[in-house]
């Protein structure tokens, strides 16, 4: 069972969902997000990942600084890959990959929580949904200079795959997104986009998520 949360009101989240950590920031992190709640973030993933990651209490009181701001917004606070960091703090949610623990034993143990799964083929999308996905990550669209590890490329064709193989539920692109290839990732079938440089490392964030936000609404 994915939560009860309406999969319309899902879609409406993943519109401008941006992804960081303290590592993809130029400028402090609670200035990048305050900037990106201002023009207009959907949604936000705490993913505090790499080689110069945060660890132990300063993550976590990173974590409830931001939770803190998108609360005050009323935009969604979504925890990567680690549940127990989502209780803690009640975030709105989790994000996992297919290495991290399974979709079903994260589902019961976050509840009603928000749950988002990195898919990369029709098999893993199909997976994730019966084991309780609101929303899929389906990337690395574009080649991308934020995950190490990311898989091959996939392009917008696996959008328009998994559309064409009956899945339905909200599916939001990653990878490599700039303001260029927002309208081809929202024909190819997407209903938002997931963003990390195209915010984080953009000269003026509040604009680029404005720009970001208007090509994927005057593209759906
Ligand atoms: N996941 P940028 S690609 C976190 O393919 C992440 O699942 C991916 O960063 C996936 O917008 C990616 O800078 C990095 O390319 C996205």
């Amino acid at each position: 069972m994915s939560s009860s949360m309406l999969p319309d009101v899902v879609r409406r989240h993943l519109q401008m969902y941006l992804v960081l950590g303290s590592a993809n920031c130029l400028a402090e992190p609670g200035w990048v997000v305050q900037e990106a709640l201002a023009g207009g973030a959907t949604m936000i993933q705490f993913r505090e990942k790499g080689r110069d990651a945060l660890t132990g209490a300063p993550r976590i009181e990173l974590a409830r600084r931001l939770q803190d701001q998108c609360r005050r917004a009323g935009v969604p606070f979504i925890v990567n890959d680690d549940v127990e960091l989502a209780l803690e703090l009640d975030a709105d949610g989790v994000h996992i990959g297919q290495d991290d623990e399974s979709a079903a034993s994260v589902r019961a143990r976050i509840g009603n929580r928000m749950l988002g799964v990195s898919a990369h083929t029709i098999e893993e999308a199909r997976c994730a949904i019966l084991q309780g996905a609101d929303y899929l990550g389906v990337g690395p669209i574009y080649p991308t200079i934020s995950k190490d590890d990311a898989h091959a490329v996939q392009g917008s064709a696996i959008l328009h795959e998994m559309r064409k193989a009956g899945i339905h539920v909200p599916i939001v692109g990653i990878g490599g997104i700039t303001k260029d290839r927002v309208e081809e990732v929202i024909h190819a079938g997407a209903d938002g986009i997931a963003v990390i440089s195209a915010v984080t490392r953009a000269e003026r964030i509040r604009a680029a998520v404005e720009e970001l936000k208007k090509k994927v609404i005057l593209s759906i």
